[in-house]
């Protein structure tokens, strides 16, 4: 395979989504180069080339600019896997395929309370110089500071958006805590979340728990002293992937020690995302055919018994349809199989979920397929 570089990531160590692509990419083994997403990134490149100022892209050889990070990996899954011994994000077997969608929608779409709540309520200081300092390379450490608040204030903002308000702050980090716990009994046992190999869940997780819980000192010792085998997860899937392409564990098993953070996902995400649909499909009934907006008001949610708001995010339904997609395409004796394994895990509204009409990623957002 050609080494030069053919792939360019535009994104930052800060972000959430850049840390999954980075991940992907170099356990992928594609060569790649990273360009910092400052000021001037965005301006030339990145907003009008996929019309947001969102971070991470992607540019192809072919001249593509890619956003999404679901979009980017599923791009070059489709591309390379199983060419030049790069391996796939997505298990052969059913049930694995199935776990490793689920927990990369929970990665993507739940553990952002948790990671903006460390971030913005435990290391805002270093967050805000941070943001300045790779906004703005070259300005004075007082312009950064400056710069890094004003370019941070949508992103603190939107830690108590997604539910972490003072009055949940115990609930949210409670929640984290007893993850973070399940996380290392399982990673105790296990190279990565369904055996030797990295896949899509894993590389949902890695969002989370690299550049906000992981990376941000405050976040990071806790992890480090709390769950030392979440850590090393963590480290291997940023810096020594080839250490994650290992087998999966056979027969499409999925590890006992897994079955908590599935659970936790059913107990504290589905509902949300269930309600999400109700809402879609009522707003898309007195809409039709339109876009949807980024956040349609509020709903309430409830961790660890107690209940508070957050934003209703249509985008959330979109990382769902790709779940549902995948259960409702299994024969009759898959799905009885993986029926039988969400209810146990206490996720059967994934069975009957209230599905909206067909949505289709637009920019930030979604639309109806037409
Ligand atoms: N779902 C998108 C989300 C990308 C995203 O939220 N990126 C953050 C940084 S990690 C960002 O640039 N947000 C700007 C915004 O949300 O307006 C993905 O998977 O790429």
């Amino acid at each position: 395979m050609n080494r030069t570089p053919v792939y360019r990531l535009y994104g930052s160590e800060l972000s959430y989504f850049t840390g999954k692509v980075r991940a992907y990419l170099r356990w992928a083994g594609l060569p790649f180069d990273e360009v910092l997403s400052d000021a001037e990134v965005y301006r030339q490149v990145i907003v009008p080339g996929v019309g947001a100022a969102v971070i991470p892209v992607l540019s192809t050889p072919a001249g593509e600019l890619l956003q999404d990070s679901t979009d980017i990996i599923d791009t070059l899954d489709a591309r390379h896997a199983g060419r030049d011994g790069v391996p796939s994000v997505y298990p052969a077997g059913p049930l694995q395929k199935l776990a490793s969608l689920m927990l990369e929608t929970y990665g993507d779409e739940w553990l952002v309370i948790p990671a903006m709540h460390y971030r913005w309520h435990h290391n805002r200081e270093w967050a805000i110089a941070q943001f300045g300092a790779l906004n703005a390379p070259r300005a004075s450490p007082e312009e950064q500071r400056q710069i890094g608040a004003r370019r941070a204030a949508p992103f603190a903002a939107a830690a108590e958006l997604l539910g972490a308000t003072p009055p949940l702050h115990a609930a949210v980090e409670a929640s984290y805590e007893a993850l973070l716990q399940e996380l290392d009994t399982h990673l105790a046992r296990h190279p990565a979340l369904l055996g030797g190999a990295a896949t899509m869940g894993d590389f949902g997780l890695i969002g989370p728990l690299y550049a906000h819980l992981w990376r941000d000192p405050a976040a990071g010792e806790l992890m480090r002293r709390r769950a030392p085998h979440v850590a090393r997860w963590v480290e291997q899937l940023q810096f020594r992937p080839a250490e994650l392409r290992g087998p999966l564990l056979p027969d499409d098993a999925i590890p006992d020690t897994l079955e908590p953070v599935l659970r936790r996902m059913a107990r504290e995400q589905l509902p949300v995302l269930v309600d999400s649909a109700h809402r879609v499909r009522r707003w898309m009934g007195e809409n039709p055919g339109q876009p949807l907006p980024r956040t349609l008001g509020q709903q309430p949610f409830t961790l660890e018994g107690c209940t508070g708001e957050r934003i209703v995010r249509p985008y959330s339904l979109w990382m769902l349809q790709r779940v549902r997609d995948h259960l409702t395409s299994l024969d009759e004796a898959d799905h009885q199989r993986a029926a039988a394994w969400l209810c146990a895990l206490g996720a059967e509204q994934l069975l009957d979920f209230p599905d909206p009409p067909r949505l289709a990623r637009d920019r930030l957002s979604v639309k109806p397929v037409h």
